[in-house]
């Protein structure tokens, strides 16, 4: 069993919290085999887009990675609901991905400051799922957090500098664990010195007034998974497009 107030509590306290073996390893193996010949397409057409030899991707909300596990697991919004209430918001599904050769990116937050003018921390607004498909090694490019109180400084400079004389994790996550992370947490991607690429997808969910801005492209719901969706499901995702079965794409309803 999790204690959920717990894990919320170690978020809003650390910035971060992992969560063990939360994806079963039949799926990870079934994401694993259909993300890497996407990656590969990926790359092969365009220059890497998030530093040398590293890869982010917009995911497609489609089998095999279209998994409520994944997007709606219930100790996960058990834990975003503690944290951000109940009209929480879905906006961002993508992957970042640090190919052999990659190298350390400069140190940032993954969204801004609502009031960057206040002396004070603001409480959680936004959080950052992600889920490793390979086991992060010290070889592979783990994350590395500065965790504790970067999530709360009200208006942060000179990153590098101020990251270099504190204290930081590389936390060494399985494949099927997950973890949670305030976006305001200072972070940056490692170089990876291993033998292939570790994938890690990202899910961004927000209080609903919150537009989390990193990357500007909606999630895409096919028509038909939608209207299976719950009404609290429908409302999570209000904020993205529907892809209809002849290929044009709709505005989710408004949905109050
Ligand atoms: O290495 C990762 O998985 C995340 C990298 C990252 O923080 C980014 O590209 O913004």
């Amino acid at each position: 069993m999790h204690n959920i107030q717990a894990l919320a509590d170690d978020i809003r306290m650390n910035g971060y919290v992992i969560l063990e073996n939360m994806i079963p390893a039949e799926t990870v193996s079934a994401w694993l085999a259909a993300f890497d010949p996407m990656v590969e397409r990926k790359r092969a057409s365009q220059d890497s887009n998030r530093g040398a030899n590293r890869f982010q991707m917009d995911m497609p909300f489609t089998a095999p990675f279209a998994d409520p596990v994944l997007y709606a697991n219930p100790v996960v919004l058990s834990i975003l609901e503690n944290l951000l209430g109940k009209d929480i918001i879905c906006t961002y599904f993508a992957s970042d991905t640090p190919f052999p050769g990659s190298d350390f990116q400069p140190v940032h937050l993954d969204c801004r400051l609502p009031f960057p003018e206040s002396p004070n921390g603001m409480p959680v607004y936004s959080i950052v799922l992600n889920t490793p498909l390979v086991d992060f090694t010290v070889d592979n490019g783990p994350l590395e957090l500065w965790p504790g109180a970067t999530h709360l400084i009200p208006q942060p400079h000179s990153l590098e500098e101020m990251a270099r004389k504190m204290p930081s994790v590389k936390p060494l996550m399985n494949a099927g664990d997950i973890l949670l992370r305030d976006p305001r947490v200072w972070h940056r991607g490692t170089p990876n010195n291993g033998s292939r690429s570790r994938p890690n997808l990202a899910l961004v969910y927000s209080r609903g007034w919150f537009r989390f801005e990193n990357h500007p492209t909606r999630i895409k719901i096919p028509r038909a998974e939608y209207e299976n969706f719950s009404e609290p499901l429908k409302a999570m995702f209000r904020y993205c497009a529907l892809q209809n079965e002849d290929g044009t794409i709709s505005d989710v309803p408004y949905h109050q």
